[in-house]
């Protein structure tokens, strides 16, 4: 018999980071998860995350929001619907709900997590199978000071969790974001590489008067330096060929993604399940951009393992990943909310076997931390 969504709920888990993390769009000392659970009438529980940077910081969507919207809205459509029809449930979302991306991925996560479980199968094997068993995970460092991130990137390669970092600039002047990233590459050296992420902080001129420097100090890879709406922009500092330039902010679903590829708009593509508004589209987006010759990086959005994991199953049914993943999220918060954490090393992320998500949730742990009413 058909398995029916019986039940979704919503839960919002605040759990404190490691350390203050500082970007030039927010400040984050918390992470605020909001955990799916979709229940079927089978007794199988799919579970998503919606989680976003610093409230409404990042985007239109909050984590308070996001609980809102799906209880008043995306439960009353899913309830008592068959639970497997996955693209027939993604079509009467988009064409009832309009934006809300971040609801869509988690509710769209737990629909596959729970669409494996039932067929007893990975949600990697739900995208044609893996292709890696770990992906290689870079680590963001963003104290905000110099000689605290230099700590921090040394503990990282001593203990072999990471040896890709990309740093947070675009707050402070850009001589001085110049000067911390050059004292970061000359302490680390050669056996490390180096990206910057502006987060849109930057203006088109600042961007070109320091594509040079920035190269010059070792930078690999220039992450959205300008204003997501700045096309025209991104497309000019493309052709400078200065510098690979990666878009982030500025995809937003497959459209973005099209747009910009016709428009040599970037050299390299975030690809963030979230802000795709799911994983098909995630993955409709990585097919442009392979068609379009565009390399390919894992983004996140500072998840939880849930969406993390997620994430890192679409990604290991990827050929070719260029510039790897940067999917650490659950590493920069306190305390994990899975009864077995995530496989963080070898400088990478390895990918449980078991189905669905393969992961689960510890409870004592989310009633500990779960947002009181
Ligand atoms: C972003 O803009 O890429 C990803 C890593 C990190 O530290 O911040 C995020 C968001
Ligand atoms: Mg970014």
């Amino acid at each position: 018999m058909e398995a029916i969504i019986n039940d979704v709920n919503c839960l919002i888990v605040d759990i404190p980071t490691i350390r203050p993390h500082k970007m030039a769009v927010s400040t984050m000392g918390a992470q605020s998860l909001v955990i799916v659970r979709l229940r079927c009438s089978d007794n199988i529980e799919g579970i998503g995350e919606a989680t976003t940077i610093g409230g409404l910081n990042y985007g239109g969507e909050s984590p308070e929001s996001i609980k809102t919207n799906i209880e008043a809205y995306f439960k009353p459509l899913l309830v008592g619907k068959p639970a497997s029809q996955i693209a027939g449930l993604r079509k009467l979302l988009n064409s009832t709900i309009k934006d809300n991306r971040f609801a869509k991925s988690a509710i769209e996560t737990a629909l596959y997590d729970a669409y494996g479980k039932r067929l007893g199968v990975s949600v990697s094997d739900l995208f044609g199978g893996r292709i890696h068993d770990r992906i290689s995970v870079a680590w963001t460092l963003a104290s905000g000071d110099t000689q605290a991130d230099i700590a921090e990137a040394q503990q990282m390669l001593e203990s072999r969790r990471h040896n890709i970092f990309k740093l947070k600039i675009g707050m402070r002047e850009p001589r001085d974001d110049i000067k911390h990233i050059a004292a970061i590459k000359n302490a680390l050296g050669d056996a490390v590489s180096i990206r910057v992420d502006i987060n849109q902080g930057w203006s088109e001129t600042q961007t070109i008067r320091h594509l040079a420097d920035l190269a010059n100090v070792g930078v690999e890879l220039l992450e959205q330096p300008i204003h997501e709406k700045n096309w025209e922009g991104m497309q000019r500092l493309t052709a400078l060929a200065r510098l690979p330039i990666m878009a982030d902010e500025a995809l937003k679903g497959p459209h973005d993604a099209f747009r910009m590829a016709a428009g040599h708009c970037a050299n390299a593509f975030a690809i963030k399940i979230e802000q795709a508004g799911g994983l098909q589209n995630a993955r409709d987006m990585i097919a442009i951009a392979e068609a379009a010759g565009i390399a390919l990086y894992g983004g996140t959005m500072l998840e939880g393992s849930v969406s993390t994991i997620a994430a890192a199953h679409l990604f290991s049914t990827i050929a070719k990943l260029e510039w790897g993943t940067e999917m650490f999220g659950p590493l920069l918060l306190k305390d994990e909310i899975l009864t077995t954490p995530l496989d963080y090393s070898n400088f990478s992320l390895g990918l449980p076997r078991g189905p669905g998500l393969g992961i689960e949730l510890d409870e004592e742990k989310l009633v500990f931390y779960a947002r009181k009413p």
